[in-house]
């Protein structure tokens, strides 16, 4: 005999709550990240990101009218027609992130199949670059979005494209600058995608079911003592892996990779960190995308202002070094100066400072990305993406900074590396 059907329907209520959520306890931290996320969208002066939207519309609880209006900026964001100059990359990333966000709305937007045709089509740019340079022409991590994108919009993709990631796992060259989490993880998410939506016969699968069960695997090992995977900003694209593949419930990478995201909340105060985190908070990850139904949403989110910077009276000093090691350089200390700047100073704030000091001889120039501004020049010399090289930064003797110029503070007496490396 089986159960009583009352008491099967009193089952869900009786369980404890799924072990793949964060803890009780910690729901209003959480609400209020949420909240303050819902802030920063509805403030107009900033660029629609669909990295923000995905994470509004992963969320627990909504605001609908505030979403709605997010989607519609974004839609404008992305109405101008499609296409590429042989001079720029294709734009794989930021389209799939796109499509991501349109898959996660409800009810669902009209049918965007152009918009599919195109990421399969830059996709495939991808690929082919990556047969001719031994990498795509944008990176791993966009290439691993466009097949995860495809899958969410149960699109299949030619074997060959998914073997190129395949093999670039095998090898290990998913990584840059030493951080290769956030890649790892997102060519995780579209192999569990593929062979969790069947999309791929049942030989590929296999193999993509064991290189996302590695993957995961050798996430949990690379955790540190105080639960981060590679860094805290790439520990929640390991989590959604955790999450995707099940590993949740058998992992305790998992539990201890959350509670560290909870004690370093302070670390995600900005749109894109916070839209990165969130999903995780909630316990889900950009599969989920795949299986949502458009029920009925709690719309009990308001949105919450930031606090702002607390005032830091007085000034500091930053010693400010820029390198050229490659091997064209005709020098490799460019710059090496201090910059005296007042006491809460970014590090863009030392570089405008720099940039005013006589004689006048440090100049640089940045590119608004969603993540910020990003440092593209220094004294006239120029990153190149096609050349994969970049402005790295550091704080002396050799740490990469994980943050951006516009979000890290230094400290009075620190010295700060401008150096132009590989990735
Ligand atoms: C690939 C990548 C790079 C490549 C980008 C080149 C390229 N053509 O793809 C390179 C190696 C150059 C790079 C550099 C840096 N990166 Co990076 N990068 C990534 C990665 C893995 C994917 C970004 C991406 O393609 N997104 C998808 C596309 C569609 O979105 P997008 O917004 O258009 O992406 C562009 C911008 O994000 C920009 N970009 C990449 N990194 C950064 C970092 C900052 C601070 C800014 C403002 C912009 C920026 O390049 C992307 C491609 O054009 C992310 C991982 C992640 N979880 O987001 C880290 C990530 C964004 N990077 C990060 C960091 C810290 C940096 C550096 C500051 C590292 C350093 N110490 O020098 C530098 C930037 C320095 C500078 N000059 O301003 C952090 C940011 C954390 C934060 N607090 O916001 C992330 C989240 C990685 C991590 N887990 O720590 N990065």
């Amino acid at each position: 005999m089986g159960l009583p059907l009352v008491l099967l329907l009193l089952l869900p209520a009786l369980l404890p709550a799924r072990c793949c959520e964060p803890p009780e306890g910690s729901a209003g931290a959480v609400r209020a990240l949420s909240a303050r996320l819902l802030g920063l969208a509805g403030d107009p002066a900033r660029d629609p990101d669909p990295a923000v939207y995905l994470a509004l519309r992963l969320a627990r609880e909504h605001d609908p009218r505030l979403e709605r209006r997010y989607l519609e900026r974004l839609q404008d964001a992305f109405r101008h027609p499609y296409g590429r100059s042989a001079a720029e990359p294709p734009h794989t990333g930021r389209l799939a992130l796109y499509l991501l966000g349109l898959g996660a709305t409800c009810p669902p937007p009209g049918p965007h199949r152009s918009l599919v045709t195109w990421l399969k089509y830059y996709l495939e740019e991808d690929w082919k670059g990556s047969r001719r340079h031994g990498h795509p022409l944008t990176s791993y991590y966009q290439y691993g979005l466009g097949v995860l994108t495809l899958c969410v919009h149960h699109k299949r993709v030619r074997e060959e494209v998914i073997r190129r990631l395949l093999t670039a796992q095998h090898h290990g060259r998913l990584g840059h600058g030493g951080n290769a989490v956030d890649t790892e993880a997102v060519v995780a998410l579209a192999f569990t995608c593929l062979e969790q939506r069947r999309l791929v016969g049942t030989e590929l699968a296999a193999e993509l079911r064991a290189a996302a069960h590695g993957a995961s695997r050798s996430m949990a090992e690379a955790q540190g003592p105080d639960g981060v995977i590679g860094n805290i900003y790439s520990t929640p694209w390991a989590l959604q892996v955790f999450l995707a593949t099940g590993a949740c419930q058998t992992e305790p990478a998992f539990g201890r990779a959350v509670a560290a995201l909870l004690e370093n909340m302070e670390a995600f105060g900005t749109a894109p960190t916070m839209a990165q985190v969130l999903p995780v908070l909630h316990g889900r990850s950009y599969l989920d995308i795949a299986s949502m139904r458009c029920r009925e949403e709690p719309d009990t989110l308001t949105p919450l202002d930031m606090e702002p910077l607390a005032e830091v009276p007085g000034n500091k000093t930053v010693q400010l070094v820029v390198e050229c090691p490659l091997p064209w350089c005709y020098e490799l200390r460019l710059y090496d100066r201090p910059v005296p700047v007042p006491a809460a100073a970014s590090l863009l704030d030392v570089l405008q400072a720099a940039a005013a000091l006589e004689p006048h001889d440090f100049k640089f120039h940045t590119q608004d990305t969603p993540q910020g501004p990003f440092l593209t020049q220094v004294l006239g010399l120029e990153a190149r993406q096609e050349k994969r090289n970049y402005w790295q930064l550091l704080t002396a003797p050799n740490t990469p900074l994980q943050m951006g110029i516009a979000d890290y503070r230094p400290q009075d007496g620190e010295t700060l590396i401008l150096r132009l490396s590989e990735w």
